[in-house]
């Protein structure tokens, strides 16, 4: 606090704000809080004057005047309000917040949306708000609510001088990780935060950059979460393994090089038993239908505009789709036959087998997710630093996992690196994996389970080190119905041809 005002601003008082927050005032920042309902400010400020440590730098207003009269200057607003503007004309919470708080600020104030907003909608309100003499920084905070409350990872872009002003707060709430280690320091405690160690957030770039490279981290928690139910599906139907038996499978794994936040959580919930029947695992009750709130369909969505093939991350997309056709899927089960699962004998050499599936195919998803942002980077004008990138994601963010170390190292040696999988390190591990993944992708396969995860991963690995691929015959016939014209493999690119293909000898047809 300063001359008696906050240090900080937020507006949207639900889960993500609350806990925000409360983590910005464990610091011992003075935040200044607003919610569009004022029973729910109220509510929180009940909450933390009962049960919180830090309840005296919280300051509720019911008043946006007041609010923001509150800020010390230049004033620092966060919004965690529901984000839902997609295209540049869509208006969402997120510009009706900010046009309600235009009239009350002075210029040079900060406005800091920290919600899942569509980069494309950060880009204009960036622009938007600069030409008024505004600052904007989109932030992405990843780590759900825990994240918010304890130590996310935070992705802020923006203009340099606006990421100054926020800066100290950003790296003081952010999640902090162990240098040597990269492991995320995990013991805090309302009241007592982590200060030592690395923080989690860095200034990513301009304008949309900060929440692009956060939509990816989603796309890529998209498919690292269907990686792992893949594995589980499998050791379920070709090993009959139980839940609890899997936990224990996954628990091991989390202490190698598949030690993840994701991991560890999956651990915890395979062992959990049914509390409202007392009989089995509760995962073997839980529909198997699953929700999504759209950035893996951004992700996927800006891949295929600018032509990236991060095949996976949008297979985990459709997988949620498919499973969402529960019904349908229901009848065809009746009605489409596919091959009865044979028994396998060598229990433990399958689950090592799957391990290493799951291991290649997430090096996989990760070189899709890097290869994007290398290019979103050309499409938008941006300069991301891909080792501090995969520095912040180590610790706070849901990807968070220890072979983000080796990403951070790969990219602090060759920051120019083309493709994850051309390390020298994750080329070593690939090389190593790959009987294991294509036997567990073939097994797959002949007993009719469906890996889309582990299957597009494989295929992204074989057709990115295909020297040769059968895009020739597909040219050709472009070429054949639209003259869309062809290179030569032996005349220098850049030479295109077109010929009228001549039809060949068909056997006749008997009337
Ligand atoms: P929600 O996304 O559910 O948004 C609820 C908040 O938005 C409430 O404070 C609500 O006020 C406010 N709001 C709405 Br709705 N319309 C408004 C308007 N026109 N003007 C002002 N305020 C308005 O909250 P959340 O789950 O805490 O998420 C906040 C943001 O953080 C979202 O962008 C979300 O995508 C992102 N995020 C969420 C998570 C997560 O784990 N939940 C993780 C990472 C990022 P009210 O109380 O008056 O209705």
């Amino acid at each position: 606090m300063s001359n008696g005002k906050s240090d900080i601003g937020l507006i949207g008082l639900a889960v993500m704000g609350q806990n925000l927050v409360l983590n910005m005032a464990d610091h011992g920042y003075t935040v200044s809080v607003f919610n569009r309902t004022t029973s729910k400010m109220e509510d929180f400020i009940k909450h933390c004057q009962e049960n919180e440590p830090s309840a005296e730098r919280v300051v509720g207003h019911a008043e946006l005047k007041d609010f923001v009269d509150s800020i010390a200057t230049p004033r620092k607003i966060v919004l965690l309000v529901k984000s839902t503007a997609v295209l540049p004309t869509d208006r969402d919470a997120v510009d009706k917040s900010i046009e309600q708080l235009l009239p009350l600020l002075d210029k040079g104030d900060i406005i800091i949306d920290g919600g899942n907003s569509n980069w494309n909608a950060t880009i204009r309100r960036e622009k938007e708000l600069t030409e008024q003499g505004y600052e904007f920084i989109g932030s992405g905070v990843s780590g759900g609510e825990l994240g918010a409350r304890f130590g996310p990872s935070l992705m802020p872009g923006g203009s340099p001088k606006a990421w100054k002003s926020l800066k100290p707060i950003w790296e003081a709430i952010a999640a902090k990780v162990d240098p040597k280690s990269g492991k995320a320091y995990e013991d805090y405690a309302a009241g007592k935060p982590i200060t030592k160690g690395e923080t989690c957030t860095t200034h990513i770039g301009p304008d949309g950059a900060g929440h692009y490279v956060k939509m990816v981290h989603n796309g890529i928690e998209y498919i690292d979460m269907q990686l792992i139910c893949e594995a589980y599906n499998l050791m379920k139907t070709l090993l009959g393994m139980s839940a609890g038996e899997m936990s224990k499978v996954f628990g091991k794994w989390n202490k190698g090089v598949l030690d993840s936040y994701l991991i560890e959580i999956t651990t915890d919930i395979l062992q959990q038993k049914d509390p409202a029947t007392k009989r089995g695992f509760l995962v073997d009750k839980v529909l198997d239908t699953a929700g999504q709130k759209g950035t893996g369909k951004w992700t996927s969505t800006s891949a295929l505009d600018l032509g990236i093939p991060a095949n996976s991350i949008a297979e985990a997309v459709f997988a949620r789709c498919l499973s969402a056709l529960k019904d349908e899927r229901v009848a065809a089960s009746k009605k489409l036959k596919g091959p009865k699962v044979k028994e396998i004998k060598g229990k433990k050499k399958l689950v090592e087998a799957i391990h290493d599936a799951l291991y290649s195919s997430k090096i996989c998803a990760y070189a899709q997710g890097f290869q994007l942002m290398a290019e979103a980077q050309k499409e938008y004008g941006w300069k991301l630093n891909f080792g501090e990138i995969a520095k912040i994601f180590r610790g706070g963010c849901i990807i968070r996992a220890r072979f983000l170390q080796k990403i951070t190292e790969a990219y602090q040696k060759n920051p120019d690196l083309q493709n994850l999988m051309l390390d020298p390190f994750f080329k070593k591990e690939l090389h190593r994996c790959q009987e294991n993944w294509r036997k567990v992708v073939s097994l797959a396969v002949l007993n009719g389970v469906s890996t889309p995860a582990f299957s597009s991963a494989l295929a992204y690995f074989d057709g990115y080190r295909a020297k040769v691929l059968p895009a020739n015959l597909l040219q050709a016939q472009r070429d054949y119905f639209g003259a869309h014209t062809y290179e030569r493999t032996d005349t220098p690119r850049g030479q295109f041809f077109h010929v009228d293909w001549p039809k060949a000898d068909r056997p006749q047809l008997k009337a």
